[in-house]
């Protein structure tokens, strides 16, 4: 049986407040695409498993949530005999993505989002799928003798390992779920790591022919038969986009599952630049991400004024833009004296403000400009004993 794994697709998320809407539904026409593709070759995926964050928020944007119904639709038009299954993240609202669900049953699209029944799989040709949505991990927790509490997550996972063990009748087994493994990777985009409390051993894992996690956006095998998909676009810095993919899985009972990356191309790529202002401004170094989403690290020695203004032209999709270099050598110096100055309340707003120009202006304050500044005070303090 042939399964395709995605999770973590965070619809509606806003990077670095660009709406990613039209990167994402570049992206879902790919996974459309692949369903299609194989369909159309003769031996058809069975199953899409989306592994929990359809949604980056618990109310998402009515663009997101029209992304995602539309998405279905293709899905179900492209091969209508597919089965999706849908595990709500730690970002999503259980409540609110289990809309509909018992209807949607019917269509093939099986959404869990709570714990009822969580030991009851979905069949499909012999193949068990028990789905297990974001448990907090502190869930069941009373406050007394923490340290004895059995992790929550585990627990859920023993007991559906339990029930998969009892129904050996099956030919194999998949477990999808959202949560940390212990051991593995994360990045700056996922939200609510809180220590090792939360993480899960893979172990727990060993009763299911197949498991398919969500929650980590890096593509990760976290154990035997246990991987990570990772979310299929980057969503931070630190994440590699030519890295992102979706997973095919073929379940082979006898020598057990094959797993293939499927590379998905990103509509921007997500790129962490490091150079000079000049290697930016001037030169054509760096030509081929104008288009890209871009963070620079700009390794001058002195602070840029405006680089964003000035650089917005060369790089449309520039969303970031550090000169931590320049502003650690100017701490380290004056700036420590500065801070000393205003953080004291040294001085009154008239020297802050002098001192302010002298900052923006290579030959200090302006006389003129200090006195205007003297009487735009004064006629506000006048309006406000008025
Ligand atoms: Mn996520």
């Amino acid at each position: 049986m042939k399964i395709l794994q995605t999770g973590d697709l965070h619809l509606g998320k806003l990077f670095y407040e660009r709406s990613l809407i039209p990167d994402q539904k570049h992206m879902l026409s790919q996974i459309v695409q692949e369903i299609k593709n194989e369909a159309a070759s003769g031996s058809p995926y069975k199953a899409l498993l989306v592994c929990g964050d359809v949604y980056d928020r618990s109310v998402p944007p009515a663009e997101a949530v029209e992304l995602f119904s539309n998405f279905l639709a293709e899905l179900k038009n492209a091969s209508p005999e597919l089965h999706i299954f849908i595990i709500s993240g730690n970002h999503d609202s259980a409540n609110r993505l289990s809309y509909a669900a018992e209807l949607l049953d019917f269509q093939r699209i099986h959404i869990r989002t709570s714990f009822e029944n969580i030991e009851t799989p979905v069949v499909v040709d012999g193949t068990s799928f028990y789905l297990f949505p974001f448990c907090q991990p502190s869930a069941g927790r009373t406050g007394e003798n923490e340290a004895d509490a059995p992790n929550a997550q585990e627990a859920f996972i023993a007991k559906i390992a339990s029930a998969a063990r009892k129904n050996s009748g099956a030919e194999q087994s998949v477990l999808l779920a959202h949560l940390f493994t212990a051991g593995s990777v994360t990045s700056e985009s996922e939200r609510g790591v809180w220590g090792t409390a939360e993480q899960v051993d893979s172990k727990v894992f060993s009763e299911f022919s197949y498991t398919a996690l969500g929650h980590l956006h890096r593509f990760q095998k976290a154990g035997k038969n246990v991987y990570y998909a990772g979310s299929p676009l980057a969503y931070s810095f630190d994440e590699n986009s030519a890295e992102k993919c979706l997973l095919r899985v073929e379940l082979e009972p006898d020598t057990g599952p094959v797993v293939t990356k499927i590379p998905v191309t990103p509509l921007h790529k997500v790129v962490r630049l490091s150079g000079t202002f000049a290697d930016f401004y001037e030169g054509d170094r760096f030509l081929e991400f104008k288009d890209d989403f871009v963070e620079i690290n700009c390794q001058d020695d002195t602070i840029v004024e405006n680089p964003v203004l000035l650089l917005k032209s060369h790089f449309s999709n520039l969303l970031s833009f550090r000169q931590e270099k320049a502003i650690i050598e100017e701490t380290s110096s004056d700036m420590a004296a500065r801070r000393d100055f205003i953080f004291q309340a040294k001085g009154n707003i008239q020297e802050h403000f002098a001192l302010f120009l002298s900052d923006l202006q290579q030959d200090g304050a302006d006389e003129e400009e200090l006195k205007l500044f003297k009487k735009l005070l004064d006629e506000k303090e006048k309006d406000e004993t008025a």
